[in-house]
């Protein structure tokens, strides 16, 4: 009989499905575990190979989970906002939500295809407006305690588009549409401020359990970064230049100062510089390029020297010189440096450059010309011969320089001009910001008192649906197509209940990912965003959890999503358990154990793109080889987190592996027999083996247990049937369909997935026999059964025991003996 995938897996996708076997059960005595995978975006291509790689490594872990007696939560839902999306209802006209409805529609049939074991009555999709009543719901509280206002700040801007642009949308800095030079434009825009939790996002890693490389990238967001502010008076003024330094130590080898082109007091000429004008045109030419530009390493340093103007190095009392140069950035610190070049590399490139004088003031052994460490100060008046460290305190005593924390992570931005997201539920009363700027506002809330004449939506009006429009495209000015809609966008204050307008800004992709793990475990509650009591079953911490971290059990995502949705997500929920959102006993980190898996490349190394034409469907995948063969073949594929070439070659070799499984059913015994200690033995190994493999993330050599236990099994005439039972509940989290209807064909009434997970036994495992073929004079004498790992030694006297193999040498000699470990004795007579 032919192995027909396709009937199979219809089939009992259909049965798992009426039985509900995957549904997830509120408060169940069982234990709890939960099991995430990051909601893809319901893009009109459909379903990548990518995805499945994800979600077939959890679908095996939920399997699994389950067939050890767990009470699982696996759910998947929509993150549909977002850009692709709403471009194409500016191209087309076709609306957002019809869109999002289709596409969400085909993903869902795909994944169902696939046969992964999600619990579909909870799912979940962040433009509905009962799921983005709560995400606006939560930026309300965020509003009220004083944790989200309004700036100025420079947006990517295209001119000739006249649009605002996500990062992801230029290209070499370029409008990834029309091409055009990408500029900088002033934007008011809402901010976030998750600087405030950059201390508590650090301490928390210490609680999880992430890899080592991502709880690097956490930090290196935050970029922490501990030194002084140094003031530098300018000579003949009562001005002075501020400066941030992590290494006040090296301050006598300050031979000038740079300030970056935003600084303030280059904005008007202050300083009475004799250059201002070429000055003025330099800072208008660094306005063009991103930051990533004008910091690169490679990148040649430039800048202009401010013509007639002097500081004081205050550790020296002598005269340096001031420069403008694109390499100091505003953002951080105070956007002004002290240059070191004899112990910074870009200041020793800048110096080289204008000629500028270098002073070694820490000793090093080696001749650099740019000695970054630490060591003993030298040239440093009476703080010569300190270390570093104690150089730092006793200098910054001396000069009174305030100690400084910054951080690399900046405020968040949280609103676009644009239209497919949640609208931010603020309203601004023109009349109210009066009134609260003459004194006379009354009561006001942390964000009222932070945003003058700002105003939360009154909850009970919630959601804030978006309006319809016939016209998707930004405004002339860059503002959201909301700004056009005049009935929309006038209301009345809800303090004053004057005349006002609502915020047309919506909020940005990430929005909605931020806090959707705990939409799922209370997925249609609609007076709060979850009840407190099925958050705390579902991310309790469990007893084992070492540090006592909860939240989700195992979360597994993109290498891409472990710095900002990984970031953003964590600071939403502290948040949220710091105003009793989410239950205090589940502890303040969201995610217990995260994992990311490798980007699967198109075939020969090269990424996946509809460019290239090398995108593979895996739709496709599954109608011609199988889901099956499709899942088992992204486990072995290799190793899981790593990236991987698509290999369709590696796809049919799987498929021949379960074609093989497919063919043993034939002979499997039918009663009960004695089994064959050495088959069970390797059994046993494999019981083991792909257990923990498969809580490493090991997938691929779990994969290859499986083929090696299949590859005896056809060595062998007859197959004892209780090997053959274990086997198929071994292999059934990778090929479920196939091990569902072999198991099936057994005689079972039973699903595969309502047995238990077999537990190996350490005896039967350590049963490791072999055949020791006995040769004499390369004839085969003997066969004979024997423990494996025996020393050359042991096989001699095993063999010689043999009465045939006795009888076969008889009088003569042995001259001398070949020996294959496990395998052959052979004596030359
Ligand atoms: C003098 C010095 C000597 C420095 C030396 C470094 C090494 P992190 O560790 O990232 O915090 N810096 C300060 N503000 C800057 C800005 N707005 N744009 C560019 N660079 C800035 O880096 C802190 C160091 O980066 C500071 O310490 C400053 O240079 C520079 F041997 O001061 B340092
Ligand atoms: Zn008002």
């Amino acid at each position: 009989m032919a192995y027909e995938h396709q009937k199979i897996e219809r089939k009992w996708q259909k049965q798992w499905e009426r039985e509900s076997f995957w549904q997830a059960k509120d408060f169940s005595k069982k234990k709890k575990f939960y099991l995430l995978v990051e909601f893809p975006y319901p893009s009109g291509q459909g379903l990548h190979v990518g995805h499945c790689r994800s979600y077939t490594a959890l679908d095996i872990v939920a399997r699994k989970r389950r067939m050890e007696g767990w009470n699982v939560l696996f759910p998947m839902g929509w993150d549909a906002f977002g850009l692709p999306t709403e471009n194409y209802a500016v191209k087309t006209g076709i609306r957002p939500e019809k869109a999002t409805k289709d596409n969400t529609d085909n993903f869902r049939r795909q994944l169902k295809g696939l046969g992964f074991s999600f619990d579909w009555t909870r799912e979940i999709n962040t433009t509905d407006p009962q799921y983005y009543k709560w995400t606006q719901w939560i930026f309300v509280q965020l509003f009220k305690k004083g944790l989200a206002y309004k700036a100025k700040i420079p947006i990517n801007w295209c001119p000739s588009c006249k649009i605002g642009l996500a990062n992801e949308e230029v290209v070499e800095g370029r409008c990834e549409r029309c091409g055009a030079k990408v500029a900088k434009k002033e934007k008011e825009q809402w901010l976030l401020k998750i600087t405030k939790y950059a201390d508590r996002l650090i301490e928390g890693l210490k609680k999880v359990d992430y890899p080592e490389r991502v709880v690097l990238l956490q930090k290196d967001w935050i970029g922490r970064s501990e030194g002084y502010e140094v003031e530098f008076p300018l000579s003949g003024s009562k001005q002075s230049i501020e400066v941030f330094t992590t290494r006040i130590d090296t301050i006598f080898g300050a031979t000038y100062l740079v300030l970056s082109p935003e600084h303030p007091l280059l904005r008007e000429d202050v300083l009475k510089i004799g250059n201002y004008a070429a000055v003025k045109k330099y800072i208008e030419r660094a306005k063009s390029k991103s930051d990533l530009e004008r910091t690169a390493l490679a990148k040649e340093k430039t800048g202009i020297e401010l013509q007639g103007v002097k500081a004081r190095n205050p550790a020296t009392g002598k005269e340096i010189p001031l420069f403008v140069a694109d390499y100091v950035l505003p953002g951080y610190g105070t956007g002004a440096v002290m240059a070191v070049p004899a112990h910074d590399q870009r200041d020793y490139e800048f110096a080289r450059r204008y000629g500028l004088k270098a002073i070694k003031v820490i000793d090093s052994k080696d001749a650099l010309d740019v000695y970054k460490g630490e060591g003993k100060l030298i040239n440093s008046g009476k703080f010569n011969g300190l270390p570093s460290e104690k150089a730092r305190q006793k200098i910054a005593q001396w000069l009174k320089a305030k100690k400084k924390v910054n951080y690399r992570l900046k405020d968040w931005i949280f609103s676009r001009q644009r239209y497919w997201g949640e609208p931010i539920p603020l309203v601004f009363c023109p009349a109210c910001k009066a009134r609260i700027e003459a004194g006379q506002g009354g009561r006001l809330n942390a964000g009222e008192a932070l945003n003058p004449g700002w105003a939360v939506v009154d909850e009970k009006e919630l959601p804030v649906k978006l309006p319809p429009v016939k016209d998707y495209k930004p405004t002339e000015e860059g503002d959201s197509p909301l700004a056009k809609i005049k009935n929309w966008r006038e209301t009345k204050c809800p303090r004053c209940g004057g005349s006002a307008y609502r915020e047309t800004d919506v909020m940005p992709n990430w929005a909605g990912s931020n806090w959707y793990f705990l939409r799922y475990c209370d997925p249609r509650n609609n007076k709060s965003l979850a009840d407190p009591k099925k958050l705390k079953y579902w991310l309790a911490p469990p007893a084992q959890s070492p540090q006592g971290a909860g939240g989700v059990d195992w979360y597994n995502g993109g290498m891409e999503h472990t710095t900002l949705h990984l970031l953003y997500s964590r600071f939403i929920y502290k948040f949220l358990w710091d105003i009793g959102a989410v239950p205090r006993e589940v502890g303040d980190e969201p995610y217990r154990r995260r994992t990311a898996h490798g980007v699967i490349l198109g075939e020969g190394g090269v990424k996946m793109s509809k460019s290239k034409g090398n995108v593979v469907n895996p739709e496709e995948v599954a109608a011609e080889y199988g889901a099956d063969a499709l899942r088992t073949y992204e486990m072995f594929m290799g190793p899981f987190e790593q990236m991987i070439a698509w290999d369709t070659n590696g796809l049919k070799g799987v498929r021949r592996f379960l074609e093989r499984v497919w063919q043993l059913a034939a002979k499997v015994e039918a009663g009960n027999s004695a089994p064959d200690k050495i088959l069970e033995g390797i059994l046993h190994r494999t019981i083991k083996k792909v257990s923990a493999d498969i809580e490493k993330l090991k997938f691929n050599t779990a994969v290859a247990a499986l083929m090696v236990l299949s590859g005896e099994m056809e060595k062998r005439r007859k197959i004892c049937r209780s090997v053959w039972e274990k086997f198929l509940l071994i292999l059934s989290p990778f090929a479920p369909h196939l091990a569902e209807e072999l198991w099936r064909k057994l005689g079972k009434k039973k699903s595969i997935f309502q047995e238990q997970w077999p537990a190996y036994s350490e005896r039967a495992a350590a049963v490791k026999e072999i055949i020791l073929v006995v040769q004499v004079n390369g004839k085969v004498r003997d066969k004979i059964k024997a423990k494996a790992g025996l020393s050359k030694e042991e096989a001699e006297k095993i063999a010689l025991s043999s009465a045939k193999v006795r009888k076969s040498i008889g009088e003569a000699k042995v001259k001398k003996s070949f020996f294959v470990p496990d395998k052959l004795i052979n004596f030359v007579v």
